[in-house]
């Protein structure tokens, strides 16, 4: 790793900053070996704003609201579903009225879960359809008609859940899109392995909630990017409708590259060192034997 300061201190500083900010060794790795050999120490902090910002996708501007379409939000609970689907009503109803707006819930587990979202409903005017299987949920889509964009609110299922696939069933069996949502004040590991499970089948992009919440935006940018999930909108607080925005990718990453590690958490050189090269063979975890 010295020797590697020593004659490429732009791809060191890149994979410093990228650990950091908190972005994965993977993904710090890959842009440091990125960095252009013309690049310098000093253009560094520059070159990894604008590749992140490159290498972000994001969907086509507000285009759940304007395209519309048939769309579930799914993930986990309590990262903000019900509050989101409440929010993109509101904007669908601000920009297009409510008359080809449909809101459904299928979130019939837990007591008392539809509740939140009927209360929303009732503020805009829009009915808020049930539905507990996919087989209640296409009676539901063939009642409801035509309907410009409907949105579909899901119970939160941990990615551990074997009702997961089954949620990916039902709502594939009916061609509804699912759009992920992320909370981004969560664990790095935690959404890598959110993202694994719901990808299957594929996802319609993602939405990230809770930024205002978020020490660090590198976790979450990190999946994203990774993943290539393109992101539709982010929600940075509980008020709907005002917390939701399009992406901003340039704040985004900014914000993401910005934030220092709190001290307990700042890595030195040797630990850099070993992120970037991979730790000597001593000392790599023993694979698990299973
Ligand atoms: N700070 C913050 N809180 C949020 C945001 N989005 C949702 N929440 C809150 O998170 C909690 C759980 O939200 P909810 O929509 O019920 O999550 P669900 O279980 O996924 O449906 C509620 O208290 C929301 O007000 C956000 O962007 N920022
Ligand atoms: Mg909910």
């Amino acid at each position: 790793w010295s020797e590697m300061t020593r004659q490429r201190p732009a791809r060191a500083e890149a994979v410093r900053r990228g650990l950091n900010a908190g972005f994965s060794p993977a993904l710090a790795r890959e842009l440091g070996d990125a960095v252009p050999a013309e690049v310098t120490e000093r253009e560094v902090p520059k070159w990894l704003a604008a590749t992140l910002e490159q290498r972000l996708v994001v969907a086509d501007m507000d285009s759940i609201i304007d395209r519309g379409g048939v769309y579930a939000l799914v993930g986990p609970t309590g990262v903000g579903k019900t509050t989101t689907i409440a929010k993109l009503a509101a904007r669908y109803a601000m920009k297009h009225g409510v008359k080809r707006l449909a809101l459904i819930s299928m979130d019939t587990y837990r007591i008392g879960a539809q509740d939140h979202l009927r209360a929303y409903g009732r503020i805009l005017g829009v009915p808020v359809h049930t539905a507990h299987d996919a087989d209640a949920l296409r009676d539901v889509l063939v009642a409801i008609g035509n309907k410009h964009l409907v949105l579909i609110d899901t119970p939160g299922l941990g990615q551990r859940d074997d009702r997961v696939a089954e949620q990916r069933q039902s709502l594939m069996a009916n061609n509804v899109q699912r759009l992920l949502v992320l909370n981004a004040a969560s664990q790095a590991e935690a959404l890598e392995d959110v993202v694994a499970v719901h990808r299957a089948g594929g996802l319609a992009g993602c939405l990230l909630t809770k930024i205002d919440e978020a020490v660090k935006l590198g976790s979450a940018l990190d999946v994203l990017v990774r993943h290539r999930l393109p992101l539709h909108y982010v929600a940075n607080g509980q008020r709907v409708p005002e917390d939701l925005h399009l992406p901003n990718r340039a704040y985004l990453i900014h914000r993401a590259l910005r934030t220092a590690p709190a001290a307990p958490y700042v890595l030195r050189d040797e630990e850099i060192g070993f992120a970037a090269v991979g730790a000597p063979r001593e000392l790599q975890p023993v694979p698990a034997a299973s």
